[in-house]
């Protein structure tokens, strides 16, 4: 988080130049002066200018340029022939892979061809616009989405019960007098998942000085959790039953807030199920004692303010749709519901962003054809996809496009994953490295840098936690033969034939513009991102293009301010539905299960940790020698006496569907019952242009998460709290 201080202009003498712009890598989207020359990047500075949060700049945003030009990025398409790759023109790779995906189109159908978009897609609002043009063009519904390893459940929970899968809603950090974080580590990762708190952590931590309760959960010890003034430890994937627990004592002492509880539509449902629920049953699942969790019902719904928020380590197993819901009715019934210091909604740049987004984008009824999962946020879950591939029958996947993800490192039983990838007849990667995914792709196509290209999250408004906007500049050209992913999928529809974003007659105006663009030498002229962004700005009315541009650091177009968010539901009956009938049944159904049995063959629990440096699995390149924790399995001294297991020792972690060897480090900060492993790694890097030997780094963890074991809700596999085992290697 310590930034250097900026050097100002001396660049003027030099030839130097600074581009104002945001770093991408996480949703902080820290303000970023990138100083060039036009051709390289010279240095990465915080934009102190940036009104929104230059204090958040940390050092893979300070570094970021390293990967730009990294010797084994790709710098050109690339094509396999043989178990070698070739390159060829941009245009070369457009007409062949048209014509390949048009032949297995006509053979097989349009659901033959499958996308996959990795979280640094979806953080591209012109890379995800388009890639979605090109499925809308295609009229395939294979689509697979980040979010089924990740945030699905803050999709499917914002539109059961508000009434739209993008209703986002910010923790109001510095006014809440009571904080439940659950599942995160914001030390590590920073404050921003699905909302964004500028330099949160720091806020968070201020906020408890001046009185603020903080209680963290986790299962471990964390660099956050250190500093809260009360952490409690869970059993993984257990957050439903803690929060069913609260809820409970909550309604009995009578402690909610009434008239909340009375606008909104399904709170005696919950009240009924909470009051049949055994406290015993529930602290036993959770592993939390009844009276910690009295005490802490009485601290979060009695204190003026208090928010509630789950992340990922509640989002990322199979009870993780649960955890979420449940969180959001904590707040509900207690008052914290867009309420000052509570979560609260930020209307955006649209008068009503999320009707717009569900006319623009509606919540889809599609179920997958292998295993019935309902489509999230336009996606199917990733860990369904080795079964579409291997099972035949119409919509069988054929060809696969990965734009910006890495489902083999990330995803569930990375190995079942990497055998299926390699059945395709087609793969094609979308990405500046050719990584563990990609192995067997048949087209390598160079992604820009994000420093390489605009963005602009403003029309995401309720994203922010105060109403900011910002043009994100490109600080740099892409070399030459590098094109944007929005221009691959642009041109890849129109040489296919298929009308771009679904819309007839388009596709004459993107060849005509194309031209004009060509004969003028001026890019912009060919249809590209900015001009539906100019679109979007017009409607919206409260932001003017000339002071995007004139404002290259962003700027507030508004105040912070509250209460917006009851009058903006899309839900029938325009009231927070807070018991939809697919959550509650489910819950049902958990109550009645007999206790999270002590699994004899695999007695312990994986759980899963960032690495500072990192972002998922990439980044890795630039973790230092001395930080590499790619090989480290972390043990709690009990289970590693039980086992002959001394520190620093080699050994064997197996789960019902893999093993690995890895290094225990015997620490205290895992409980007995817990081990935890860093995620990212275990993606090698190769070497298509130069053919030298893949770098091997680390260990992937999550080739012992199974594939079969999903939230029935949104297909999220177990990826913390994996019941695994360890012994001496
Ligand atoms: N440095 C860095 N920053 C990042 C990222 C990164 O990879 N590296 N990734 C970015 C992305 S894509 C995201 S989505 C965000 C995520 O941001 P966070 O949600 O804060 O993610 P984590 O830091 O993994 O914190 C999750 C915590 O949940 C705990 N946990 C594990 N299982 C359970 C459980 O069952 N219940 C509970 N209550 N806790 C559990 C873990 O021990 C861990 O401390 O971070 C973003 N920021
Ligand atoms: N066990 C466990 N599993 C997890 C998590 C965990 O905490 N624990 N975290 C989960 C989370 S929160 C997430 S978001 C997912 C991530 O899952 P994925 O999105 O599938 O994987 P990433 O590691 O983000 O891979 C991103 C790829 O995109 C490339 N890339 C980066 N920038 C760009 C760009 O601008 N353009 C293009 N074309 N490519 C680019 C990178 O080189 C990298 O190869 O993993 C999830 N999996
Ligand atoms: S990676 Fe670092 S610099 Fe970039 S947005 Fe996130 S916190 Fe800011
Ligand atoms: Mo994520």
């Amino acid at each position: 988080m310590n930034a250097p201080e900026r050097i100002d202009a001396e660049q003027s003498t030099t030839g130097l130049k600074t581009v104002k712009t945001t770093c991408r890598i996480c949703l902080c989207f820290c303000g970023l002066d990138v100083v060039t020359d036009g051709k390289k990047i010279i240095r990465i500075l915080p934009d102190k200018e940036n009104p929104n949060d230059w204090r958040d700049f940390c050092l893979k945003g300070g570094s970021a340029n390293a990967l730009r030009d990294h010797p084994k990025r790709l710098t050109s398409p690339m094509k396999r022939v043989g178990d070698k790759y070739v390159e060829v023109s941009y245009e070369q790779a457009i007409r062949e892979i048209a014509a390949q995906l048009n032949d297995i189109r006509k053979k097989h159908g349009a659901n033959a061809i499958a996308t996959y978009i990795g979280n640094p897609g979806q953080s591209s609002t012109q890379g995800a616009a388009f890639q979605a043009g090109f499925t809308a063009a295609l009229g395939s519904t294979s689509n697979y989405t980040v979010g089924s390893v990740d945030q699905n459940s803050f999709n499917l929970v914002a539109e059961q019960i508000y009434g739209s899968e993008m209703a986002l809603l910010n923790p109001d950090v510095d006014h809440a007098k009571c904080m439940l974080l659950i599942g995160m580590n914001p030390a590590v990762s920073y404050v921003g998942w699905m909302y964004q708190v500028p330099e949160g952590w720091n806020r968070i931590l201020a906020a408890q000085e001046k009185g603020a309760d903080l209680i963290m959960v986790d299962p471990r010890e964390t660099p956050s959790t250190r500093k809260a003034k009360t952490h409690v430890k869970i059993r993984p994937g257990e957050d439903w039953a803690f929060l069913l627990g609260l809820i409970k004592v909550i309604f009995e002492r009578g402690w909610e807030n009434k008239q909340d509880c009375a606008d909104a539509s399904g709170v005696d449902t919950i009240k009924a199920i909470a009051s049949e629920a055994s406290l015993q049953y529930l602290s036993d699942r959770c592993n939390i004692a009844v009276a910690q969790i009295e005490d802490i019902a009485r601290r979060f719904s009695q204190a003026e303010t208090g928010v509630c928020v789950a992340n990922t380590g509640v989002s990322m197993n199979r009870n993780g749709t649960l955890g979420e819901w449940l969180s959001h009715v904590l707040n509900l019934i207690c008052g914290r519901t867009d309420r000052k210091g509570g979560r609260f909604y930020n209307p955006g740049i649209f008068k009503n962003t999320m009707q717009l987004l569900n006319k623009m984008a509606p919540a889809s009824s599609l179920r997958s054809r292998i295993g019935g999962y309902k489509m999230i946020y336009g996606g199917f879950p990733i860990a369904t996809l080795p079964d579409e591939i291997n099972t035949p029958g119409e919509g069988q996947v054929k060809a696969l496009i990965i734009n910006a993800g890495n489902p083999v490192a990330c995803g569930a039983d990375g190995a079942r994953m990497a055998a299926a990838l390699q059945k395709l007849d087609l793969l094609i990667g979308i990405d500046f490295f050719q990584r563990e995914s990609l192995q067997h792709a048949h087209w390598l196509i160079p992604g820009t840098h994000f420093l390489e290209r605009d963005d602009f999250f403003t029309i995401l408004g309720s994203l922010f936690e105060r109403p900011f906007a910002q043009l994100a500049q490109a600080a740099i050209t892409p070399r030459e033969g590098i094109h944007h992913e929005w221009e691959f999928f642009r041109d890849l529809s129109v040489e296919m034939g298929i009308p771009f974003m679904g819309i007839k007659g388009i596709n004459p105006v993107i060849r005509a513009s194309r031209w004009v663009a060509r004969v003028t030498g001026n890019p912009r002229l060919a249809f590209n991102p900015r001009w539906i962004w100019a679109l979007l700005v017009k409607t919206a009315s409260c932001l003017k293009w000339k002071d995007l541009v004139n404002k290259p650091s962003g700027y507030f177009y508004a105040e912070k301010s509250y209460g917006h968010f009851r009058a903006a539901l899309q839900t029938p009956d325009g009231k927070i539905q807070a018991a939809p009938d697919m959550f509650v049944q489910i819950l049902k159904q958990r109550l009645t299960e007999p206790l999270p049995q002590t699994n004899t063959d695999f007695p312990l629990q994986l759980v899963s940790q960032r690495h500072i440096s990192m972002m998922n699995s990439w980044l890795v390149e630039t973790v230092k020698r001395n930080d590499r924790r790619g090989d480290i399995v972390e043990i709690n001294p009990t289970d590693a006496n039980a086992r002959n297991i001394v520190d620093s020792q080699d050994v064997l972690v197996s789960s019902r569907v893999s093993t690995l060897k890895v290094t225990a480090r015997v620490t205290e900060a895992v409980p007995p019952g817990i081990v935890s492993m860093d995620h990212g790694w275990g993606s090698r890097l190769f070497d298509p242009k130069g053919g030298s030997a893949p770098e091997i780094q680390g260990v992937n963890r999550n080739q012992l998460v199974a594939a079969d074991e999903l939230d029935e809700l949104t297909g999220v596999p177990n990826l913390t709290g994996t019941c695994v085992n360890l012994r001496a290697a």
